[in-house]
């Protein structure tokens, strides 16, 4: 479809301005060293008519002819196009002047847009399912980000809000592209500094920046700031003074922030203060807030993710996943119409799958947003693809079915199910100055989020076809291949990382990235799968458990009370089983965990596989930078399935009916090699490493020689090392003493000794090998890295 060159704002907003050079600059010859052909937002201008933006309002005046709908809601838009002899009109009409922000990035996502116009009326329109549609950065003032992994602050710096804020206003640009329009700038943990006086000046700073894109900026608040930086003796939320002193505080963050949005608060929750030191309640803390930000149309986002962290572990019937319905559902219609209560999808924390928190259900009077994390803290922390889109869509899809009635989240959150007036999704961004979020592919889970917020009806391939089209080709066979890897990458992280339901396995008291499968246990964290000799999973029935299932409405609490009807993707989540418990698909329960591990490491690297078809047909540099970052995750996937898949075989005893769990032809183990100045290691945890042990260089430099002893073949040989930080180990792997390869070992990958989060894998492929050759590693440390080895495997080359 043709976009008349000459473009036209009809106000004078700073977002009027921004839509129509949106439009001029899509049509600027553009991108002078990429093939114009591979670009979806390409030059397609006309010289006759014109393109004109506007309010509704506006369009109406100037073109009193045009049948524009009555019924257009805030934030919407309504595109016109209609071609005459003079020229082609086309005009995009906001509701309000976000409208024409959305409109024009709606016009510019299609690569020929006129598919969307009805042929009759010359039109389209859309409107988001929800007013709130926000992400949140854990960014702090040091510029350091909670939970990100793409580099440091877009925001801050040293205790300061940045002097440049250009990347703040692209990443609003970025926001508005997908109909985002409220940012919480600042980790809900350690908010207090953030109010000082200095501080608000540099948000307004910050607000300035993302207003022409029609972003709304919030912030986290301590609630006991009156406490920590306003020289009160309390923050008890029902004392006078503090209900002054926010006020007067809200008052001055208007003066300098006109369209401020309002806060968001953690508080009783992982150290952060509340309302409970006080005996109140989050109502209370909430309340207290929203009165002070009523009078400025702002609204409060009160996170329902409160709990104990010290739970007893040793109780059968203490639950984590409890404590949000357990906490806040007694408050429903308690609190303020502008208090929002944020809740995380699952009830535990962003796992690789979790139920559909119950709370959804069990706050009918009460505005509700869904919290999700599009950082991927549990999803592999972006070395790792994971497109999150399919997990959203099931959980924004799961019918909660309260009052027995079809009563799915998305309807829920866009306030239709109980007839509120306010409530959406709110997606942990934790983007940074690296890429944004570091790793190319991962943004598609940005675009994601922004456009399921803005239609929950939009599919997952779609949006990834959608995503690709505009980042990467429009080559239908890139489309396709593109979205199918997307597709894969959810399905085959659960399978390698935690099925059935048993969370992620990773290590919660650390890192949360790689395998630590006891780390959630024996502690008061509460992430707990009991997994023991005879079986595996938590127990959270009615009849024999905590009790959770009971927090579902009625039909979801029958469902999942049952063994015989819990889906087997969530069983382990809601039951403890016996390992020999058969699942629906007729597997027992430790054969799916050997089976599913195995299946997910082949899917991982079947990513890569599918990748490298892509060579020479996108951008060369995504595409080596995604194929070394698919290449490792691949090496990582047999990490994750060797160390559960050995864990669960040492802890139940049962064997693998396919030989594989703790059978690993062609590798042979570091410790059982030959070693100069390598000493043998116990690896923690023991299942991080082939066998539990691994050698790591003492005396400098250092080898590790085996005598191969299979057939004449070709045959790729993969080292398996672990890369510490603070130092770059050097290795070179050797066949009769001629070196095949050299590597750093550079990446920064996470843990400060040997461990599955920096366990590493190289391979060198097609060499020739006959009985009697020597296989040799040699290693040089360096500073804290002492090239530590697991074990060589040799396989034959395909
Ligand atoms: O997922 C956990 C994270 C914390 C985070 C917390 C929260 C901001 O590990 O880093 O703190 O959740 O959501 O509050």
């Amino acid at each position: 479809m043709a976009i008349p060159l000459k473009v036209r704002a009809l106000g004078s907003s700073a977002q009027e301005k921004a839509a129509a050079e949106e439009i001029q600059r899509s049509l600027a010859p553009c991108c002078a060293n990429i093939d114009p052909s591979s670009l979806t937002t390409r030059a397609r201008h006309q010289s006759g008519g014109e393109t004109v933006v506007g309010t509704v309002k506006e369009v109406r005046h100037a073109f009193p002819d045009l049948a524009i709908p009555a019924d257009i809601p805030p934030e919407g838009y309504w595109i016109y196009s209609n071609s005459t002899q003079k020229g082609t009109l086309l005009v995009i009409a906001g509701a309000d002047d976000a409208g024409i922000l959305y409109g024009t990035f709606a016009l510019l996502r299609y690569p020929d847009a006129s598919e969307r116009f009805d042929p009759q009326s010359h039109s389209f329109r859309s409107q988001p399912a929800m007013p709130i549609r926000w992400v949140d950065e854990w960014d702090n003032a040091d510029g350091s980000i909670e939970r990100g992994y793409a580099g440091r602050s877009i925001f801050f710096d040293s205790g300061h809000v940045r002097e440049d804020l250009a990347p703040v206003a692209e990443y609003a640009r970025l926001l508005a592209s997908i109909g985002i329009n409220g940012c919480n700038v600042n980790n809900v943990n350690n908010a207090a500094p953030f109010l000082t006086t200095g501080f608000l000046r540099g948000f307004a700073r910050i607000a300035d920046a993302m207003r022409p894109w029609g972003v709304h900026v919030a912030l986290s608040v301590d609630i006991a700031s009156p406490q920590k930086i306003g020289g009160l003796s309390t923050y008890d939320p029902l004392n006078p003074a503090v209900k002054a002193w926010w006020a007067a505080k809200v008052s001055e963050i208007y003066a300098l922030i006109p369209n401020f949005a309002g806060f968001t608060v953690k508080a009783d929750s992982e150290g952060q203060p509340g309302p409970a030191s006080y005996g109140r309640t989050p109502a209370n803390a909430a309340n207290l807030l929203a009165s002070a930000l009523r009078p400025h149309n702002g609204v409060v986002l009160y996170r329902a993710f409160v709990y104990n962290h010290h739970l007893d572990w040793h109780d059968p019937k203490a639950d984590r996943a409890r404590a949000a319905y357990d906490i806040f559902h007694p408050l429903d219609g308690k609190f303020a119409p502008n208090v929002i209560v944020q809740t995380k999808e699952g009830p535990i924390d962003f796992q690789a799958r979790e139920p559909v928190s119950p709370l959804f259900a069990g706050l009918e009077q009460t505005n509700q947003a869904m919290e999700l994390q599009i950082t991927q803290e549990y999803t592999g922390q972006q070395r790792h693809l994971v497109y999150l889109a399919p997990m959203w869509k099931q959980v924004l899809d799961f019918d909660m079915r309260a009052g027995n009635r079809p009563s799915p989240i998305n309807e829920i959150l866009s306030g239709k199910t109980f007839h509120r007036p306010m409530g959406g999704v709110v997606g942990v961004a934790g983007i940074g100055q690296q890429a944004w979020l570091g790793s190319p592919l991962a943004l598609a889970n940005l675009y994601a989020f922004g456009r399921l917020a803005w239609n929950p009806n939009l599919t997952p391939g779609q949006i990834a076809a959608e995503w690709t089209r505009q980042t990467i080709s429009s080559d239908p066979d890139v489309v396709s291949k593109v979205g199918k890897i997307l597709m894969q990458s959810w399905p085959a992280y659960e399978r390698y990382t935690g099925p059935l339901g048993m969370q992620t396995l990773t290590d919660i008291t650390g890192t949360h990235y790689g395998p630590n499968i006891e780390s959630s246990e024996n502690n008061g964290w509460g992430q707990w799968h009991r997994a023991d000799h005879e079986g595996v999973g938590m127990d959270r029935s009615v009849a024999t458990g905590t009790g959770f299932t009971s927090q579902y409405p009625p039909e979801v609490a029958k469902l999942y009370e049952s063994v015989a009807t819990t889906p087997d993707d969530l069983l382990l989540f809601f039951h403890h089983l016996p390992y020999t418990y058969k699942l629906h698909s007729g597997k027992t329960v430790i054969q799916h965990i050997y089976d599913s591990h195995y299946q997910g490491a082949t899917e991982a690297a079947q990513l890569l596989e599918e990748w490298a078809t892509l060579k020479g047909r996108i951008d060369p540099a995504l595409y080596e930078d995604m194929r070394a970052r698919l290449e490792y995750q691949a090496g990582h996937a047999i990490v994750w399935r060797d160390a559960i898949v050995q864990y669960f075989l040492k802890l139940s005893g049962i064997p693998d009916e396919q030989r594989r769990a703790g059978h690993y032809p062609g590798r042979l183990e570091a410790e059982a090699a030959r070693l100069t100045g390598y000493k043998i290691i116990d690896v923690s945890p023991w299942e991080d490493a082939s066998d539990g042990k691994a050698v790591r260089c003492e005396v400098a430099p250092c080898s590790a020689e085996w005598t191969w002893q299979g057939s004449t073949g070709r045959y790729n040989i993969a080292a398996q090392y672990f890369d510490l930080p603070g130092g770059t180990a050097r290795f070179t792997l050797q066949v009769n003493g001629h070196a095949l390869a050299n590597w750093i070992a550079d990446a920064n990958l996470p843990s400060l000794h040997p461990h599955g989060d920096n366990s590493a894998r190289h391979t060198v492929r097609d060499i020739e090998l006959k009985p009697g050759d020597v296989l040799r590693i040699e290693a040089t440390p360096d500073a804290n890295d002492p090239g530590a080895l697991d074990y060589i495997e040799v396989t034959a080359a395909p």
